[in-house]
């Protein structure tokens, strides 16, 4: 087992810790400098690390850890002054990243995000590279590091190339499935709220369910069961915070089908403290939001057999504010309690062939019509300044009455596509992809 020191300028290292031990390392001491940003050079500041130093000449260890993210020059710093590996946080995840990979999708994202994280950290040792070996993966001195460098940009344009297919054909598959009526629902959320046991849950699916982080990489699409309705869902994976954008792009074939979901379900640990959850739901709508194009999102708070009937409505208090204006839904993928309200939720999609786009001003009385159309309809929203642009999915025969009330409401704009694609016989079977197969 590698013994593993944290570097820390937080005393908040559960969730390092939590990555390190899905990695199956073991943290043997952890060196905290409380300090609002890192230090410029040494990321705990010099004065810390010449202590950490002598310290650490006592105790045998493989790996150190940064819990932050590291600058190319802060890198270098500490392997030179350590004469040991070290890895900060976005690399610990790319390392879990490569132990989970298992699809050629996945392996090919991961090959793609480590590419991208470590070539800053290349040109940095190419800079500074008369002062002899790196100690860690990338050892080979100036000459072997320059030829890496050039390899590593050529074999990343590949990967982009072959990924950029995979979503296109992604796409084809999507568009096919809506021309035959199928509607496709996605779980997103923090890695390990419980995405892939909902989706067992509902699906049947066997999908692997475990307690380390990114348990699931890859893209499963199933037909949710026990519904009347031809409804597909797709989990893939999980979010984290911090994450630079380069690394969540690589991602993108297989996020897109998150993004482009008729539904998307935003799925939380609800038993996790409230400064936790918080957080999680703000980072995982951070990612969501600007992507998704005015869809729908509903959140679900997971895991309410862990909470008393006190707690519950003590974090529906607390979540209402951030997820607005999406709803709300208590579940627990363990025991099913709240799944008979989900599955009604998520049969609203079905059927929502036609769609209503207006402009509104954002006033309470808004706000309540917005929750009258969604007890029938899909709502969702963007607020540009003081107006919204509000889109509704709604079944064709409702569609006279919501534009009635939004004309009353004041709404402008008002633009309708009444469209009604014909819906092929239900299938007892359908095919259920795996990977972006076609269904
Ligand atoms: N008590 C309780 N535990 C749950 C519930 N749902 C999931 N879990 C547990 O939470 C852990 C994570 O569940 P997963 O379904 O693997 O979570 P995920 O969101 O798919 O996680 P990643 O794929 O790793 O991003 C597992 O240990 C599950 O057994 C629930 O409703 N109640
Ligand atoms: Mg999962």
């Amino acid at each position: 087992m590698k013994k593993v020191v944290i570097f820390s300028i937080s005393e908040d290292t559960e969730e390092i810790r939590a990555l390190l031990q899905t990695l199956g390392m073991e943290v043997i001491k952890e060196f905290v400098q409380n300090r609002s940003r890192p230090h410029r050079e040494s990321f705990l500041g010099p004065g810390r690390i010449d202590e950490i130093l002598k310290e650490m000449e006592e105790m045998e260890v493989d790996l150190i850890v940064v819990n932050g993210v590291l600058k190319p020059s802060q890198h270098h710093f500490l392997e030179m002054k350590f004469q040991m590996e070290c890895a900060d946080r976005t690399g610990v995840i790319l390392r879990i990243f490569t132990d989970h990979a298992h699809t050629p999708e996945a392996i090919a994202q991961v090959t793609l995000a480590k590419l991208r994280y470590e070539l800053p950290f290349l040109r940095e040792w190419i800079h500074k590279s008369k002062s002899g070996d790196r100690p860690g993966f990338l050892s080979g001195g100036a000459y072997a590091t320059d030829v890496y460098f050039e390899h590593a940009k050529t074999h990343a344009r590949r990967i982009e190339a072959d990924l950029s297919d995979v979503s296109k054909q992604r796409e084809v598959t999507r568009t096919r499935r809506r021309e035959k009526g199928y509607s496709l629902v996605s779980l997103a959320g923090y890695t390990n709220a419980g995405k892939s046991a909902l989706m067992n849950k509902l699906c049947n699916a066997g999908v692997e369910v475990d307690d380390r982080l990114f348990s699931t990489l890859s893209t499963t699409t199933r037909r949710i069961s026990g519904i009347k309705g031809n409804i597909l869902m797709s989990d893939t994976v999980g979010f984290i915070r911090d994450l630079p954008p380069d690394l969540i792009n690589a991602f993108n074939s297989t996020l897109e089908e998150i993004f482009d979901a008729d539904l998307i379900l935003l799925i939380f640990d609800a038993s996790e403290s409230d400064d936790v959850v918080k957080s999680k739901l703000s980072t995982s709508l951070k990612i969501l939001v600007p992507k998704i194009e005015n869809r729908s999102i509903v959140a679900i708070g997971n895991k309410i057999d862990l909470l008393s009937q006190e707690s519950r409505v003590g974090i529906t208090v607390l979540i209402k504010p951030i997820i607005q204006p999406y709803d709300l839904i208590l579940i627990s993928s363990a025991t099913g309690e709240g799944l008979d309200q989900l599955r009604e939720r998520i049969l609203m999609v079905q059927g929502h062939t036609c769609v209503i786009e207006a402009e509104m001003p954002l006033t309470d009385a808004v706000y309540s019509l917005l929750s009258r159309i969604r007890s029938s309809s899909e709502v969702s929203m963007k607020v540009i300044r003081r107006h919204a642009a509000v889109i509704v999915r709604c079944k064709p025969e409702d569609s006279e009455r919501i534009v009635g009330w939004l004309n009353a409401a004041g709404a402008a704009k008002i633009t309708t596509n009444a469209e009604s694609p014909e819906m092929p016989p239900e299938r007892e079977t359908p095919s259920s992809g795996n990977e972006g197969a076609p269904l």
